[in-house]
């Protein structure tokens, strides 16, 4: 793609800007292209960012520095409503894709790099309203990234939101190609592609920090983010929420070689709706080796297919440590289902998921997945099974409070783990906490467990590590104090991403 012609935020415009300026823009609703005498607006124009060049948005007019500015207050927004016909909120915005109508932009706001990568910033803005619904496959930006579409682009991207925005084929919100963007603090919501309606990944490892995604539906696969052919984004401190895939997957998919890292995330009411691979909020296909800790899944299901919270298949051995599963439904596997792959699950807690069969884990198609200092309690399934193993899936199993017991494993407990309710017991995400004469306190084995718990809380605590995501505090969990301020220990791994993107 080579960059498109485009009208700058307001008057000025980014193609005269000297590299290391800023563009400062009011509140109001601004389009890449305005009609002219008889000629209509161009829907293949966008706001091409510029290296070097930050657009802020938010402001009134008359503020002296970007500090006074309000941009949650003084909505700015880049639409690709050319027309004004959509079904828009008073502030402009295009909420959900169904209020798109007419010929809107393909593509709102545009990064592209050549020579060096793109790095320009994007700070404030609400992007709605773009349509990529050209309807022969030509690819490229007319059927792809209908808020933003990225290649070969370091761009920043803070503080923005990516509301009701189409596309034909994939990354209805933002499509990356090549490139290595850094998100923070944006909101995805209302989206709808055929898959990765939030993001799409090709080739590119993106930057994730404190971002939303909410209500983003797709005809396919992926409602959040789809990352594909050797994506690997870091994603942390975000929340997926009530994402749905009328396929699989209903949030996040990682397809042919991705492997990100996942940490500090909640995963709440996402749905596979029909897909018969199913991965309520993630799924892992083809060699794709995720590293997702201290995470929370909370009631995701698939509808018609395994894997309530995640599914793993086809040689994809993800590293999952120190999260909570809990409440997630599906036909077999209401938590994880494990398919041809030795994922490795370790400090996990699995709780009252449900499932026909296996409302724990199911595992099947070979493979052999470690699970080691693990719960599975309350996990209703046939036949009273939290874990279900076909013939040929031969996972290890040890340390782990299992109810009703596991046969074939090693150092297995059958005592009631006394779980508290799922809360916020500090940390970035919510908890079952161990309570007093929990049958996990000191049960567990230190060989590969995580150094510190769930909630960012230092293990061991007590004599030995505890089984599952959550550390018993004998001194302050005993008398009733909470052990550790929300987010106090786990901002430390959260600073290095903040300062990259806010340290320019
Ligand atoms: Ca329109
Ligand atoms: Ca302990």
């Amino acid at each position: 793609m080579s960059p498109r012609p485009g009208r700058g935020c307001g008057t000025a415009r980014p193609g005269r800007t000297p590299a290391g300026s800023e563009i400062w823009v009011a509140k109001g609703t601004y389009r890449p292209s305005l009609p002219g005498a008889g000629v209509p607006a161009n829907r293949e124009a966008s706001f091409a960012l510029k290296s070097g060049v930050t657009l802020y948005g938010g402001f009134v007019g008359g503020e002296t520095n970007t500090r006074q500015r309000d941009f949650r207050k003084n909505v700015t927004v880049l639409t690709g409503d050319l027309a004004g016909d959509d079904t828009v909120n008073g502030d402009g915005v295009t909420e959900t894709a169904a209020g798109i109508k007419g010929q809107n932009s393909y593509t709102v706001v545009s990064s592209f790099g050549a020579a060096a990568p793109n790095t320009g910033i994007l700070d404030g803005f609400t992007i709605t309203g773009g349509s990529a619904d050209f309807p022969e496959n030509i690819g490229g930006s007319k059927r792809n990234g209908g808020a933003m579409y990225n290649t070969g682009s370091n761009a920043v991207i803070r503080n923005c939101s990516f509301i009701g925005n189409f596309a034909e084929w994939s990354g209805a919100a933002v499509y990356n190609v090549s490139s290595s963007l850094r998100f923070g603090y944006c909101v995805f919501s209302g989206n709808k592609s055929r898959t990765g309606a939030g993001m799409y990944n090709q080739a590119s490892s993106p930057e994730l920090v404190s971002c939303t995604f909410s209500g983003n539906k797709v005809l396919a696969d992926a409602a959040a983010i789809h990352n594909y052919d050797g994506s690997s984004p870091t994603i942390s401190g975000c929340t997926f929420t009530g994402n749905e895939a009328e396929r699989d997957v209903g949030a996040i998919a990682n397809v042919d070689h991705c492997s990100p890292v996942i940490i500090n995330c909640t995963f709440s009411g996402n749905i596979s709706k029909k897909g018969i691979w199913g991965g309520g909020a993630i799924g892992n296909s083809g060699n794709c080796n995720p590293e997702i800790t201290n995470c929370t899944f909370e009631g995701n299901a698939a509808e018609e297919g395994p894997g309530g919270a995640i599914t793993n298949a086809a040689s994809s051995s993800a590293k999952i440590a120190n999260c909570t599963f809990s409440g997630n439904s599906a036909v077999t596997g209401g938590g994880m289902f494990n398919f041809n792959c030795s994922p490795s699950i370790v400090n996990c807690t699995f709780a009252g998921n449900t499932a026909n069969s296996a409302g724990g884990m199911r595992n099947s198609g070979g493979g052999a997945p470690v699970v080691k200092n693990c719960i599975f309690w309350n996990n209703a399934g046939q036949e009273g099974k939290e874990i279900l193993n076909d013939t040929d899936a031969m996972p290890v199993v040890s340390y782990c409070v299992v109810r009703y017991g596991y046969t074939g494993g090693t150092s297995i407990f059958t005592g009631n783990p006394n779980l508290g309710t799922l809360k916020d017991n500090g940390g970035y995400t919510k908890t079952h906490a161990l309570l007093l004469g929990s049958s996990a306190i000191d049960k567990g084995t230190s060989a590969g467990a995580p150094s510190s718990d769930q909630r960012g809380y230092p293990r061991p605590q007590g004599s030995a590590y505890d089984i599952g995501s959550y550390e018993f505090a004998p001194s302050s969990d005993s008398s009733g104090c909470s052990a550790l301020s929300p987010g106090g220990m786990t901002a430390v791994l959260l600073l290095a991403p903040l300062l990259l993107l806010f340290g320019k």
